[in-house]
């Protein structure tokens, strides 16, 4: 009986082992949900009965343990060195030719490469396949053993994936690198927040505050994640190369970066890098630059280590995404909404290259849940093409003299009153017409997902709002060249240009049409379905609020919003004004929306006519995913300047290519170009 009980533990420990693995590691689930459960049900109930053959490795045991007083320490068999950073090409270069030098060869060393993982190194220690040890790395020689929060860790396996007893290495040490995705960590500082608790400056300090944990159970609330790099003590395992180590820690069940480089020239290991450095905003984690390590093993002892770094390996860092400033004063920005959002005026500081002088501050629960002053340092991230913003404030550097931020009762640009509903985090301008707003909704019908006027940029509509040319959107159509042409720094030529500018955008489709409105809580996407499900501006605009709520993505609020906004007089009159001017919206097929949907694009090199988060956002729109990796899924592979290692990668698998010219001449005919 015990013996049948033993075996079935035995397989239901084996096969949940297994399909952790291919759930949490290769993100291709063997098994559905339902009958997952079915066996992680099974296990626990033998266990509850049978607490005497609870193993420590058994996949039940991930949940944390008791709190510990303090963690013990563990010497590490091989130390854990530290890397020399990088941090331009000629450094790298140099780097080349040390190693070259030292070994007193000519020919090219090749390298392997991988993105460095901004998140806390850890070592995994497995006996006979057991995860028995875990610990920091401490001062490289001696760690802390955080056994217990790592175990909580779903993709660090427990026990290796080796079906050959004997091939099972009695002693086997794991590096690797923990971290925390950027979506859950902005969800857990949310938490944090509305709870009172500070925030997390970035994914590597949540990260390492939860491995800090002596109670394991928080560490098992927190979505901390790894990918293993490397091995110390490897008993009965051989290598010739980093790359074969990265290989032979896959199939035991580690999960491995896939934007590995393996095995090239330095000047390819460049090219990998500036390939990351475009595309690091795409990927779900932050990386803060990347690994390059002589790949033979033996080349690696011949160059042997400094006293805490390696010669044959090197970080090339990417450049920083986040600084600390002072705000020099908060004032308010007036949206098209009425909206008022707190924005930080700073000290101008260079953030990756870029001078940032202003972030926003969202609005005012914000403010006050970050605890944001005037006259505060504060750490200010910016990440691509996103709005910098004040990530949180640098208490210890107050002196006493910072002032708290008061949301105006009265709006900064008309004078009108500010309120704040009860269920809203904003405060508005409760003015319609105030100058600000009428600016911002005229804007936003140019901009480019709606009307698309080109040459109507905020300093004109500045000018057409402030001479009383323009009162709203609907007034830009009847506008005359001789209005135009007489504003400041526009001639004659800039004037018809913008007429024909304005022709041309009065062909539009349905959701641009919708979109351009400005309806609140109706984004570029909520427009599409709108437009899908409607057809007609006609049918869109008598629809009632239980034919909007029973639109899978439309809730109670965007009913509510979109009811109200046709139910407003001055909005229906200036909606037939403007199509009386002569705007047209073309009749489209169902689905004619998304037609990029269920393509997947792949981004690499530089683009010059537009950035990539233009085109990820335009792709996107037209309903296409942009991926961060080729793999056999991909529809096309857009390949800019010095394209790095995916357009061969894409060759390589057969993916169509297409350059610059080619995406844009998609982005504008997208329906040739769907599959
Ligand atoms: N991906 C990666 N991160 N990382 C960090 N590889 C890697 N290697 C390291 C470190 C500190 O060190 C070895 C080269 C010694």
């Amino acid at each position: 009986m015990s013996d049948d009980i033993r075996k079935r533990l035995s397989e239901l420990r084996q096969a949940l082992h297994r399909h952790n693995y291919f759930y949490y590691v290769l993100d291709e689930p063997e098994i559905s949900d339902v009958e997952y459960d079915r066996l992680m049900q099974e296990l626990i109930a033998l266990e509850t009965e049978h607490p005497e053959m609870v193993k420590p490795d058994s996949p039940t045991q991930r949940v944390g343990a008791p709190p510990l007083e303090k963690f013990e320490t563990m010497a590490h068999t091989i130390p854990m060195l530290s890397l020399e950073n990088a941090f331009g090409e000629e450094e790298v270069l140099a780097f080349d030719q040390r190693v070259r030098r030292f070994l007193k060869t000519d020919s090219p060393v090749l390298y392997t490469a991988e993105p460095k993982m901004d998140g806390v190194a850890v070592e995994l220690v497995y006996e006979n396949g057991r995860l028995v040890d875990a610990s920091t790395r401490g001062d490289g020689y001696t760690g802390e053993l955080i056994t217990l929060n790592v175990r909580t860790i779903k993709t660090v396996p427990l026990a290796i994936l080796e079906m050959v007893p004997e091939r099972v290495p009695s002693r086997l040490e794991v590096r690797g690198e923990v971290f925390i995705p950027i979506e859950p960590f902005k969800q857990l500082n949310e938490e944090r927040l509305d709870k009172g608790e500070p925030a997390f400056a970035n994914p590597r300090n949540a990260a390492a505050g939860s491995l800090r944990q002596l109670d394991s159970t928080i560490t098992a609330k927190r979505p901390l994640d790894i990918f293993c790099y490397g091995v110390g003590m490897a008993t009965g395992l051989e290598f010739a190369s980093h790359w074969e180590i990265l290989q032979a820690l896959k199939g035991l069940g580690f999960r491995v970066n896939p934007h590995i480089k393996p095995r090239a020239r330095i000047e390819e290991i460049l090219v990998y890098y500036r390939d990351l450095l475009d595309s690091r905003h795409e990927f779900p984690y932050e990386m803060d630059g990347i690994v390059i390590k002589v790949d033979d093993l033996g080349l690696q002892a011949r160059l042997g280590e400094k006293s805490r770094s390696p010669r044959w390996a090197m970080a090339y860092k990417f450049p920083a995404t986040q600084e600390t400033t002072r705000v020099l004063k908060i004032d308010v920005q007036v949206g098209r909404t009425g909206a008022l959002t707190p924005v930080a005026h700073l000290e101008p500081v260079s953030v990756g290259g870029v001078t940032v002088s202003r972030a926003t501050l969202h609005n005012e629960d914000e403010i006050k849940k970050k605890g944001v002053r005037t006259g505060d340092t504060v750490l200010v991230q910016r990440a691509g093409d996103v709005i910098p913003e004040v990530v949180k404030v640098i208490t210890a550097k107050r002196t006493g003299v910072e002032q708290p931020f008061r949301m105006p009762a009265t709006c900064p640009v008309c004078g009108a009153k500010v309120i704040r509903l009860e269920q809203e985090a904003v405060s508005r301008c409760v003015n319609a017409n105030c100058r600000a707003q009428i600016k911002e909704r005229i804007k936003h019908f140019a901009s480019k997902g709606a009307f698309d006027i080109d040459g109507l940029g905020d300093k004109l509509v500045g000018q057409l709002v402030d001479k009383g040319l323009v009162k709203s959107y609907a007034d830009l159509f009847v506008l005359e060249k001789a209005n135009i042409a007489g504003l400041e720094r526009m001639g004659g030529k800039s004037a018809q240009n913008l007429m024909d500018a304005m022709e041309r955008s009065k062909q539009t489709s349905l959701a641009r049409f919708v979109y351009a409105l400005g309806i609140r809580h109706v984004g570029e996407h909520i427009a599409q379905v709108l437009a899908r499900r409607f057809k007609a501006l006609n049918t869109l605009m008598s629809a009632t609020a239980d034919d909007l709520i029973a639109i899978d993505e439309i809730g109670p609020q965007v009913s509510e919003s979109v009811i109200a906004f046709f139910d407003h007089r001055e909005n229906r009159e200036n909606i037939s004004r403007i199509l009386d001017a002569g705007v047209r919206i073309e009749t489209e097929e169902a689905g004619a929306q998304e037609p990029l949907a269920g393509n997947t694009f792949v981004l690499t090199g530089a683009l010059e006519s537009t950035t990539r988060s233009q085109a990820k956002a335009r792709i996107e729109a037209l309903g296409g995913r942009v991926s961060p990796s080729v793999s056999r899924k991909t529809t096309y592979v857009v390949a800019g300047k010095d394209p790095g290692s995916k357009l061969d990668k894409a060759k390589q698998i057969g993916i169509k290519i297409l350059d610059e010219k080619g995406l844009i001449e998609c982005l504008e005919d997208p329906t040739a170009f769907s599959h």
